[in-house]
């Protein structure tokens, strides 16, 4: 069984990794015997990452790069081939979220959003799915979300890119499962990072924020959860545990989407 989730060998680039669900998921992936490589989108942050990689005794690798930039991706990926090697596993993780009233949301900070969350997965995953073919294997993991299948207020752009990232998951399946790719979605729910931060924030009375009461009523573990539970299910998405999974979205949300939610 330990082989089956036996990482060792392969080379792991998580985007946007410097902290948050990409940095829980490159130490998991670590700890399963993988090399790893992250990038954030100035120096500051990925000398943040590569400090915490060290403090976590991880010998990571980190390069400055902003994943909705093609050709900065291009030279990105041609870089760690060669100062590292070729890119077996790859996780989709950088993502942005705007949370503005759509009729009170500009053009250009929705398609920000769309590029970020839904173009730069594109962008990173055809950057290294040719060498994956020529390798005979490759793992892509995209992070979606609760909104690649529910909507809520404020967040149209964001849905909109998550719900595209789980189309763009079974496109890929479907394009490059003939060449041993396998590509599949992890579906976080309400997972305690700096970009939940606002919805958690204590109210000036001391009291819990709204929509922090609102989650834990709908959601059957009754709290949040942390970027470390997503770590098991990462490794086996992978693994060659999962080389006959392929195209799936596998949610890790505590029950969210099974649950009507608590009666007040
Ligand atoms: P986070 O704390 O905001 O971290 C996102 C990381 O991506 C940050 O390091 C960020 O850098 C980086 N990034 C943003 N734009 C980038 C770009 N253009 N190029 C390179 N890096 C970029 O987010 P998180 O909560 O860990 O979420 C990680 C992923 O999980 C996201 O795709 C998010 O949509 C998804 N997700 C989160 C939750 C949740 O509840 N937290 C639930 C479901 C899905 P900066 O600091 O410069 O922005
Ligand atoms: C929000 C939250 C969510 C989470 C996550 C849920 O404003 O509703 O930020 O979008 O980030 O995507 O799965």
């Amino acid at each position: 069984m330990k082989n089956m989730f036996d990482l060792t060998g392969k080379v792991a680039l998580v985007t946007g990794a410097s902290y948050g669900i990409g940095y829980a998921i490159a130490k998991g992936f670590a700890g399963a015997g993988a090399k790893i490589v992250f990038n954030d989108i100035n120096q500051e942050l990925v000398d943040k990452g590569l400090a915490s990689y060290k403090a976590d005794g991880i010998d990571a690798k980190g390069y400055v790069c902003d994943v909705t930039d093609e050709a900065a991706v291009n030279e990105l990926v041609a870089k760690i081939e060669k100062e590292v090697g070729v890119i077996d596993i790859l996780v989709n993780n950088a993502g942005i979220i705007k949370r503005i009233p759509m009729c009170e949301m500009s053009a250009e900070d929705f398609r920000k959003v769309i590029d970020v969350d839904l173009n730069a997965p594109f962008i990173v995953s055809k950057a290294v799915i040719p060498s994956m073919i020529k390798k005979g294997h490759g793992k892509i993991i995209n992070i979606c979300s609760m909104m690649s299948e529910l909507g809520r207020e404020t967040v149209s752009a964001y849905a909109a890119a998550k719900g595209g990232l789980k189309m763009l998951t079974r496109n890929i399946c479907s394009e490059y499962g003939e060449f041993n790719i396998q590509c599949n979605g992890i579906g976080p729910g309400y997972i305690e990072t700096p970009q939940t931060a606002p919805l958690r924030e204590k109210q000036p009375d001391g009291s819990r924020h709204p929509f922090d009461q609102f989650i834990v009523a709908k959601t059957p573990a009754a709290r949040w959860g942390k970027p470390e539970e997503l770590v098991g299910p990462a490794v086996f998405l992978a693994s060659d545990a999962s080389n006959f999974v392929n195209g799936h979205v596998l949610y890790v949300d505590g029950g969210i989407l099974a649950y009507i939610g608590k009666q007040p």
